[in-house]
């Protein structure tokens, strides 16, 4: 063989291995918790908890310091998250649990692109995207939610552990419920004979409110919302985190047939599972085993709870073989909050902890921490381990990237805001998004351009008086320089009014889209 045929046989050679690596379908797995803060994250070295592996999702691949969910609220960052579309498109707000489905089953989303790609796809956990049309009969299957929108199989609640109805759907259908006893749901008015927090306190055996959540009482707590009957259906708090767990490692189960030997993890269909974790989010009531376990009450033992059940998750890829071929992200739906709504003890247990990191504002906030989550991606083998980034990547984004990644395109131009940023997000670039509109409490929103954040004009509290969070609302414009002045302690929009009046253009531009 001549020189020249040996070099063209080792370019034939390397250009055949790329391209069954780019057209590998990693198993993806997004474990996306509710709540957590960048400090709370110990990888990031900025709060006082620890979580291990958490942190080990960070040794094995990327932490992203600049890491966004769309919005400072649930509903809103989820809808965004699987539909790469921004949430004011849609007008998405918190939802009320008998909230009829916000994502139109016509719409793409990102299991179903997953879907189409060969993944068998999963959501156990954290819904809150609405189920039904509206006046949604418990006792039936409702025939519209997650397996509507792309997931081959769901295991959730129906919105948030605060809210009704406190029971389980899967595939639709409430688990555990009894014939004769029917559930009932209302946001409008109580059933006759329920009791609830504001006229009997002392039913609040587990956890008394703080702020709203004085209707139905489950399991010694008040939530938002009444519901009558399913007594066998409802949840026990407590056992909420083992139960998605082992719905999450059934559902990975299903996917491997025992008689094929990890070498051959390769041939099996893949997977895409949705972990949505339900905490910190309130009540904060984990098993009994992590009560105590943080010192800083139940807020951080119910971190500790989700981290170690993250640990469980991973390991359990890891016994099943498939470690390797796994794209695990983690995420968070908005920034931290310590009191939400009920008493416990969150403010004066928190200690010097800063669940919020060096970042001004939390949840509901225009301020920074309102969005920007903690976010990390391992992938072993392609992702380089204890790698970090410092471009900005927004959950937005992952449709178009795990299109990229599993070359399966996206179908139609809904998702015209998500931006492929696959090699930002395997740590192969360092060239990120270069602007992102986020939203806050109530649809306001602000404006990101690279490290310039700028927020328009809202009349109304400047801060949340119950939950101790600055809204961002100030009658002026605000313009904060985010590579200097991470904490946005001097505004700068009198100082370089040019600046402000191209950043408020580039704002208008979009939200005119
Ligand atoms: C608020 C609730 C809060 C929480 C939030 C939704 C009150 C006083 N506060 O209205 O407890 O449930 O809605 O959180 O009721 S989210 O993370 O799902 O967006
Ligand atoms: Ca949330």
């Amino acid at each position: 063989m001549t020189k020249v045929n040996i070099w063209l046989l080792a370019l034939a050679l390397a250009v055949s291995s790329y391209s069954q690596a780019a057209t590998q379908k990693p198993n993806i797995v997004i474990i996306y918790a509710d709540d957590l803060g960048v400090g709370d994250v110990s990888a990031y070295q900025m709060g006082k908890l620890q979580t291990p592996n958490i942190d080990d999702i960070a040794k094995q691949g990327l932490k992203f310091n600049q890491g966004y969910a769309t919005a400072a609220t649930c509903t809103p960052s989820r809808y965004s998250l699987l539909t790469g579309q921004y949430p004011w498109r849609k007008n998405a707000k918190i939802l009320p649990g008998d909230a009829p489905l916000l994502i139109d089953p016509a719409q793409e989303t990102l299991p179903k692109m997953l879907k189409r790609a060969g993944y068998r796809t999963g959501i156990v956990g954290k819904w809150h995207l609405g189920l039904g049309h509206g006046q949604v009969d418990w006792n039936q299957t409702i025939a519209l939610g997650p397996n509507q929108v792309g997931f081959d199989y769901s295991y959730i609640m129906a919105a948030t552990n605060d809210r009704v109805p406190n029971v389980y759907l899967e595939n639709g259908a409430v688990i555990g419920l009894e014939p004769d006893d029917p559930l009932y749901v209302s946001y409008q008015k109580n059933f006759a004979n329920q009791p609830t927090g504001l006229d009997n306190p002392e039913l609040m055996t587990k956890m008394k409110f703080s702020n709203g959540h004085f209707h139905s009482i489950n399991n010694g707590i008040p939530r938002i919302g009444y519901q009558t009957g399913g007594k066998k259906a409802q949840w026990r708090d407590e056992d909420m985190s083992d139960l998605f767990l082992a719905k999450a490692t059934e559902f990975i189960d299903a996917q491997v047939a025992p008689t094929v030997t990890p070498k051959k993890q390769e041939q099996v269909q893949p997977f895409f599972l949705f972990y949505s974790l339900h905490q910190p989010h309130v009540p904060r009531v984990p098993h009994q085993r992590f009560a105590g376990s943080s010192g800083l009450g139940p807020r951080g033992d119910a971190i500790l709870e989700a981290d170690w059940a993250v640990g469980q998750l991973i390991k359990h890829l890891a016994q099943q073989g498939l470690a390797r071929n796994t794209l695990i992200i983690f995420s968070s739906d908005n920034g931290p909050v310590l009191d939400d709504g009920y008493q416990d003890r969150a403010f004066s247990k928190n200690g010097e902890h800063t669940p919020w990191g060096i970042y001004r504002g939390g949840k509901y906030s225009l301020f920074d921490a309102g969005a920007h989550v903690p976010l990390l991606a391992s992938w072993p083998g392609t992702i380089e381990a204890n790698s970090e980034s410092e471009q900005l990547f927004s959950q937005l984004d992952l449709l178009a990237s795990l299109s990229a990644l599993t070359q399966q395109p996206v179908s139609n131009n809904d998702t015209l805001d998500s931006e492929n940023h696959l090699s930002t997000l395997l740590g192969k670039s360092a060239k990120g998004r270069k602007a992102l509109v986020v939203q806050a409490l109530g649809g306001r929103t602000a404006y990101r351009e690279q490290n310039w954040l700028f927020i328009p004009a809202y009349w109304g509290d400047e801060k949340l008086a119950k939950e101790d969070i600055e809204t961002g609302a100030c009658s002026c414009y605000q313009l904060y320089d985010l590579a200097n002045d991470p904490g946005q302690q001097t505004n700068l929009a009198d100082k370089y009014p040019e600046k402000t009046k191209a950043m408020k253009a580039a704002y208008m531009r979009i939200m005119a889209t």
